[in-house]
């Protein structure tokens, strides 16, 4: 082992304090840029909406003033800041229309709400329609001299089922294409936009969030009490109830989990396979020990009653409902589709079985759910939750931003520099 002289210490020490002020102290001090940022999103529960609005919120908390564009009030945006601002979009009706043209309102109201608040960046949320009507928006734009760079996010079953058909494809390849910056919430998902588009630009893979101080194991005895009267396990589940979640098969394995370990399941969320899950409950005489608590708010305070979360989605490109789950200390069951194994740690936050096998999904809950593994998976289910804390996920999204922007100016810029003496933001987007 080599020694070094008290000079060369001193020059490492110094080196050493150098760099860690230089990564770690004066970014921090350094204040970013604050931006005026419109997001548009469907505000409706489901998971694209939810985590734009969340992203709003976390930025307007660190000080970018958020615009959002939306047809109804976000169902997150619940609290009062002096940095976020809401703009309904209105649909007039005509007795013409069969179906009323959203999309030519929405993009109105894009264009008003740059023009009149001098946006910086648009952040469309699920590419149908909205990368379209951004793209609609900055053309209108253009022509009054005013840029407005536009990022698209892509959340999921707008790239894996609506997106793909054929109705819709020609559209949303050139309106993901004509975007100025592309997100997608899983590597899966980047892949599979690869695969089903002819996509031209660079995919950032920026995952799904969670706020941990939202999110967390809350002491709720007594609705565990009121649920699970005689000690009995909890399985929740909780989605928009749509065809692609395959919730039938939850009901199917608690089938047979419950024959096992004494449990319970909640089904929380409302959607089109509702009804038909109630009634396969009903025919399984099931409902003594299933219950159905429709759309909830508060759905971290279930959470933290839970044992088991159930995903056996056909396919999920990230799963933000389970990551709500694991943040309240709850294992997963989870089928491995999509980006499902960029979440679940097989045999460590819970388990993934292929799309169906209920066989399989049972087996692995009652390994779960005996009282010698439990522990050891929900302290597990936290542990991988926290590398998804909002804190390490907010700032990616703030420096997409200012790299989009930037890129976007210089593209502009870049062709003119030698015609013109004039400043060329001013030159290009007028006084905006
Ligand atoms: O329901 C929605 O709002 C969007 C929905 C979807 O249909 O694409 O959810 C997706 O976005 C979430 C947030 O990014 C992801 O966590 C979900 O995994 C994803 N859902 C599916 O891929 C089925």
């Amino acid at each position: 082992m080599r020694f070094g002289t008290s000079q060369n210490l001193y020059t490492e020490c110094g080196e050493k304090i150098a760099f860690f002020l230089l990564c770690r102290i004066i970014p921090q001090l350094t204040p970013r840029p604050r931006m005026k940022i419109g997001i548009v999103c469907y505000p409706t529960f489901g998971g694209s909406g939810v985590v734009a609005t969340e992203l709003g919120k976390a930025l307007a908390g660190v000080g970018h003033q958020v615009h959002f564009i939306t047809y109804s009030q976000p169902t997150r945006l619940d609290f009062f800041s002096e940095n976020i601002f809401y703009h309904e979009v209105h649909i007039p009706n005509y007795p013409l229309f069969q179906y009323a043209p959203y999309e030519s309102a929405l993009s109105s109201a894009m264009v008003n709400v740059v023009k009149t608040e001098k946006l910086d960046v648009l952040h469309v949320h699920y590419a149908i329609p909205h990368a379209s009507t951004a793209y609609m928006a900055k053309q209108i734009l253009k022509s009054q001299g005013i840029h407005i760079p536009v990022i698209t996010t892509l959340h999921g079953t707008d790239i894996t089922l609506v997106g793909k058909d054929r109705s819709y494809e020609p559209v949303i390849t050139f309106s993901i294409n004509q975007s100025d910056g592309i997100t997608s919430v899983s590597e899966f998902l980047k892949q599979a936009t690869y695969d089903y588009f002819p996509i031209t630009k660079d995919i950032e893979v920026i995952p799904n969030f969670i706020d941990l101080d939202r999110f967390k194991k809350q002491k709720k005895d007594h609705f565990k009490l009121a649920i699970c009267p005689n000690g009995e396990k909890l399985l929740v589940h909780t989605s928009n109830f749509r065809k692609v979640k395959r919730i039938e098969d939850i009901v199917l394995m608690f089938e047979k989990v419950r024959h096992e370990v004494p449990s319970k399941l909640l089904l929380v969320g409302d959607g089109p396979e509702r009804a038909k899950i109630e009634n396969m409950c009903r025919e399984l005489d099931l409902m003594q020990c299933v219950r159905f608590l429709g759309n909830l708010d508060a759905i971290e305070e279930v959470l933290s009653v839970a044992d088991l979360f159930v995903m056996p989605s056909e396919t999920e490109s990230f799963g933000l409902a389970a990551l709500e789950a694991m943040a309240c200390e709850v294992p997963l069951i989870t089928s491995n589709a999509g980006g499902l194994p960029e979440l679940n740690v097989q045999g460590v936050t819970g388990f993934m079985s292929n799309v169906g096998d209920v066989e399989d999904m049972a087996k692995n809950a009652v390994y779960i759910l005996q009282d010698e593994n439990l522990p050891r998976f929900k302290a597990n289910a936290l542990a991988r939750a926290k590398e998804f804390e909002l804190a390490n996920i907010l700032p990616q999204y703030e420096a997409y931003y200012e790299k989009v922007v930037a890129e976007s100016l210089n593209a502009l810029t870049e062709p003119l520099v030698a015609s013109t003496d004039r400043p060329m933001r001013e030159v290009l987007v007028g006084k905006h």
